[in-house]
């Protein structure tokens, strides 16, 4: 009986360090190589980051060691990153924990040396033609950025025709940015290369690589320079836009040298400065650059600026050294952000927090808190006029509902139930409808349009069944809107943006972003900027 017994037992823990050597087959493998089998190929060779963020302790300062294994297991919402707790024993998950969590034996380093030497002049820009090689209005052209073979079609607005389409550094995030006349388009990759491309000769002409994981970038209003935001290293890079050569690097710390990852940097056009969100501390930095004659500063603000502590006469007063910086102090760390149109308040959010933060750039204060459930996602929010005042409307990446916002008092005035978690929201000033896209969840397929004046959802459409679609841009007048179907084999869809009736569908591969040069360039209410 006892033999019969072990022998079941025996068989039973055999038949189970089976299964687990099939499931979890690298249990015993070492921590380096797991990372190797499993994160290198979004998180770099060296844990540098490339798709991913970058993974040593100096970068995670913000998450604790049991929520990274939770989010090795689970996953990550609103991101790319995929749960592991199917491939990965819990053991392998710890030694990966460990692992992202020992500092690194030479701490990464980007120097201006480094980006200096990354510097490619494709073509030289005085030898190219000033005149657009190709037949379209160049205010209503769209970039479509597409992700599966990292390659950007150029679009025009008016046939919907394709006018050339060119390959991108590898995995490119965030808006590409304009120059204020729409002839340059600036791309950053996560991997920290910055692109700029010729629209009227279409080619790209000049690329450096500004940090080793960038978040994004922003072009001045005046054309002449472009800021980039890091992750790693912890910094920003000023690129002057002729040819993208550096100007100035800032090392991205608080006041008390506690060091930083930029969250993602703005250009705020009323203040003729930039915005840099800081991601560790809670400090959100602005940096002027209008420079004739010495730096100006916004509305006498040389106080902010002065070493001296802002004693004598401040008026006129301009700063001597190029972009100084003006902290101002949040009372929480903000992960998502939006401005309103006027560029007074910026709106921000901690990712584990219920609410929002109003701050008022001028004051450097917070001067409301909006309730806000859920995950919002601010960055893709959207502002219109709605029975005599402005409303602020922002998707939700946690739940099913868009949150409509009184932006006289910050009160919300609606919670629109979705049927999913959405990512992304547009509109424009000339349509009566305002899209959001249901990204997450089994509904993904789903867009639906919200009439304005109503708060209401009028329609949902599924374009593509079983396929996410997402992401809307509207063409210059209004009149037309493209959507994503984002697949590998996917299309955008242009849409008659009043009667909602499909007009084209054009394959593309992984369409994500599209960004019309006349709405982004000219700060559109309905769009990102
Ligand atoms: Fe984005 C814009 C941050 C994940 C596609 N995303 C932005 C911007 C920020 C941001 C700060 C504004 C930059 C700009 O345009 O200058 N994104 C983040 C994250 O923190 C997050 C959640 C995690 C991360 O991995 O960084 C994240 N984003 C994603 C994705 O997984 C998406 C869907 C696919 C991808 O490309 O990686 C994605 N993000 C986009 C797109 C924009 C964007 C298409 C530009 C939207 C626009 O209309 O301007």
């Amino acid at each position: 009986m006892n033999k019969t017994l072990s022998f079941f037992s025996l068989f039973a823990t055999g038949f189970s360090l089976l299964l687990s050597q099939n499931v979890f087959a690298d249990e015993k493998q070492s921590a380096e190589q797991l990372y190797q089998q499993h994160c290198q190929s979004c998180h770099g060779i060296n844990r540098l980051g490339s798709m991913g963020p970058a993974l040593f302790p100096e970068n995670l300062s913000r998450l604790r060691k049991n929520k990274a294994s939770i989010v090795i297991g689970k996953g990550r919402v609103a991101t790319q990153m995929p749960a592991f707790e199917q491939t990965l024993s819990k053991q392998n998950i710890d030694q990966l924990v460990d692992y992202i969590y020992t500092p690194a034996d030479t701490v990464p380093e980007w120097t201006l040396a480094d980006i200096n030497t990354s510097h490619v002049q494709h073509f030289d820009q005085s030898k190219l033609p000033n005149k657009p090689q190709f037949d379209a209005d160049l205010m209503n052209l769209f970039i479509v950025v597409e992700l599966a073979d990292h390659s950007a079609t150029l679009l025009n607005g008016d046939t919907f025709e394709p006018i050339t389409r060119f390959k991108t550094r590898f995995a490119l995030h965030g808006g590409p940015k304009y120059s204020p006349d729409g002839r340059f388009v600036y791309f950053a990759s996560r991997d920290g290369w910055i692109s700029k491309y010729d629209i009227y000769n279409m080619k790209t002409v000049a690329e450096i690589r500004a940090g080793i994981n960038t978040r994004n970038l922003a072009v001045s209003s005046d054309g002449k320079y472009a800021i980039v935001g890091n992750y790693l290293p912890h910094n920003i890079v000023i690129l002057d836009t002729t040819n993208l050569t550096p100007i100035k690097v800032v090392a991205t710390s608080d006041k008390d040298g506690k060091s930083s990852r930029v969250s993602a940097v703005y250009n705020a056009p009323p203040r003729t400065s930039f915005i840099v969100a800081l991601k560790d501390v809670k400090e959100v930095w602005e940096i002027p650059y209008s420079d004739e004659g010495g730096v100006e500063v916004y509305k006498g603000w040389a106080h902010d600026y002065r070493k001296d502590g802002g004693e004598g006469k401040l008026e006129n007063w301009k700063a001597e050294e190029q972009f100084p910086i003006r902290r101002i102090t949040t009372e929480d760390y903000l992960d998502d952000f939006f401005f309103d149109p006027e560029y007074i308040n910026l709106i921000g959010a901690s990712r584990d927090s219920q609410n929002g933060q109003v701050i008022n750039l001028d004051a450097k204060k917070k001067v409301a808190t909006i309730e806000m459930a859920g995950m919002p996602h601010l960055g893709s929010g959207i502002t219109w006029d709605y029975q005599g005042k402005q409303v602020f409307a922002s998707p939700n990446i946690k739940d099913g509902r868009v949150t409509v916002i009184d932006m006289d008092n910050w009160q919300v005035i609606k919670e629109i139930k979705t049927e999913g978690p959405g990512f992304f929201m547009r509109s424009h000033n000339k349509s009566p409808y305002a899209w959001v896209d249901v990204f997450f969840g089994p509904n993904k397929e789903k867009v639906h349009i919200i009439k304005k004046d109503t708060l209401e959802i009028v329609k949902t459409l599924a374009p593509a069944p079983g396929k996410t679609a997402a992401h809307v841009e509207f063409t210059k007048d209004g009149k037309y809107v493209l959507l994503s179907i984002w697949d590998n084999d996917g299309a955008v869809i242009v849409y008659d943006a009043n009667t909602l009736e499909e007009i084209k569908r054009l394959p593309m591969k992984k369409p994500s972003g599209k960004y019309n040069v006349y709405n982004k360039t000219h700060y559109e209410r309905g769009t990102s900027h």
